[in-house]
């Protein structure tokens, strides 16, 4: 019997691994979302979970568990699709681990054993949602959310943190080089991305300054610094160029994505904005474009969400959660969208260079009005009137 389920297990393990994954019917003409996830915690390998020995462990139990898999970094390597998820176990720790598949879409697999994250003097307490960027320097860098206790706080609030931005750089995605956090006036970070191109000789980050661990106060919105080096990342010229904004889908708080994709029309960014509501914060995806000349120049940006949580992908362990850390954009246009629902399992959705800047330079921006809204619909009604 129990080596029964060994056996099963290993099978059910294997199926999923190599199940084929596929459209979903009705695409919006802008991505094709895909049915099944493509990293869920069923993925991760039966050798880090069970003793897969009947003899100190006869009941084949599971000794470790993973509770979610989900806000991954993505990036193309050696032909391979690759992704450096956040696994979440049963602890509640977060950690990275690679996963690889041939196509991006499905037969994800994860690599032998997550990643051991070199730690600095402080060390951390829980990482997450690392970007990684491919910089012109050659590094491919991961920047990723460092959160330890709040030192501040009185003796008995055991669950006030604070976030802060972890790097680390690798040439092979095997040996990590861990570089100093980085160091802000504003405070708090989190969703730090690194531009992938040198601006005046310095590096680039996509910054979110926050007052606090989940509320941003005051500070918010996305901005840009520059550092002169990786090894000493000091923030200079932090400023905000993508603030919230009352009554938008990033009314309260916003992050940007991965790092932007260049395009000849100009950078393609994506990012997550949150709204509040009822039941709680809402997080979606936008998208955005700025300036090949200044980065920091936004030219489009289409009003409302690019993608926002459908059916299961509503549900989780925190509900009615969209986010995204990863895309790939191969060399034939395609790309690759690689997000998380509900803080719980990775997706996949596939659009191309093309779709996203056509809807980026060609869906309406937001009229902050519900009066504009309407204008907009009666606009298209009497041009497809006018067709005749
Ligand atoms: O729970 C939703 C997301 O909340 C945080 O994102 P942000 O800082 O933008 O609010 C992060 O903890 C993220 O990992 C999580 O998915």
């Amino acid at each position: 019997m129990r080596k029964e389920r060994l056996e099963l297990l290993k099978e059910e393990h294997q199926s999923l691994l190599v199940k084929v994954n596929n459209t979903q019917p009705n695409s919006n003409g802008i991505y094709d979302r895909y049915l099944n996830p493509v990293l869920t915690p069923a993925h991760i390998p039966l050798e880090w979970r069970y003793d897969l020995n009947l003899d100190t462990n006869p009941n084949m139990l599971q000794r470790i568990g993973v509770n979610a898999v989900f806000n991954s970094g993505a990036i193309k390597w050696n032909g391979k699709y690759i992704l450096v998820a956040r696994v979440e176990g049963w602890d509640r720790k977060s950690f990275f681990a690679v996963a690889e598949s041939p196509n991006g879409l499905d037969n994800f697999k994860f690599w032998d054993r997550p990643i051991s994250l070199p730690q600095t003097e402080e060390p951390d307490v829980n990482v997450y949602d690392m970007r990684l960027t491919a910089h012109e320097d050659g590094w491919i860098y991961g920047i990723f959310c460092t959160e330890r206790k709040d030192s501040s706080a009185p003796a008995n609030d055991t669950s006030s943190a604070t976030a802060g931005a972890g790097i680390v750089r690798t040439k092979d995605l095997v040996k990590w080089e861990r570089l100093p956090d980085l160091v802000s006036n504003a405070g708090q970070q989190r969703n730090v991305v690194l531009h992938p191109e040198y601006i005046k000789g310095k590096y680039a980050l996509y910054t979110r300054p926050q007052d606090g661990f989940i509320e941003v106060g005051g500070g918010g919105g996305i901005g840009i610094g520059f550092i002169d080096n990786m090894e000493n990342p000091i923030v200079q010229e932090e400023r905000i160029f993508q603030n919230k904004a009352y009554h938008t889908i990033y009314e309260l708080k916003n992050g940007q994505g991965p790092a932007p994709i260049k395009t000849k029309e100009g950078w393609l960014h994506m990012a997550h904005g949150v709204r509040n509501t009822a039941a709680g914060l809402r997080y979606t995806l936008y998208v955005f474009m700025t300036s090949l000349d200044d980065i920091t120049k936004i030219t489009h940006q289409p009003g409302g969400y690019f993608m926002a949580p459908e059916e299961s992908e509503r549900i989780g362990d925190v509900s009615n959660v969209l986010f995204s850390n990863g895309w790939i954009c191969d060399e034939d246009g395609k790309v690759f969208i690689y997000y998380a629902s509900s803080d719980t399992r990775m997706h996949v959705a596939v659009s191309s260079v093309d779709q996203l800047v056509d809807y980026a330079q060609n869906t309406p921006e937001d009229g902050l009005r519900s009066e504009k809204s309407v204008q907009k619909i009666n606009e298209l009604i009497t041009s497809n009137l006018n067709l005749g």
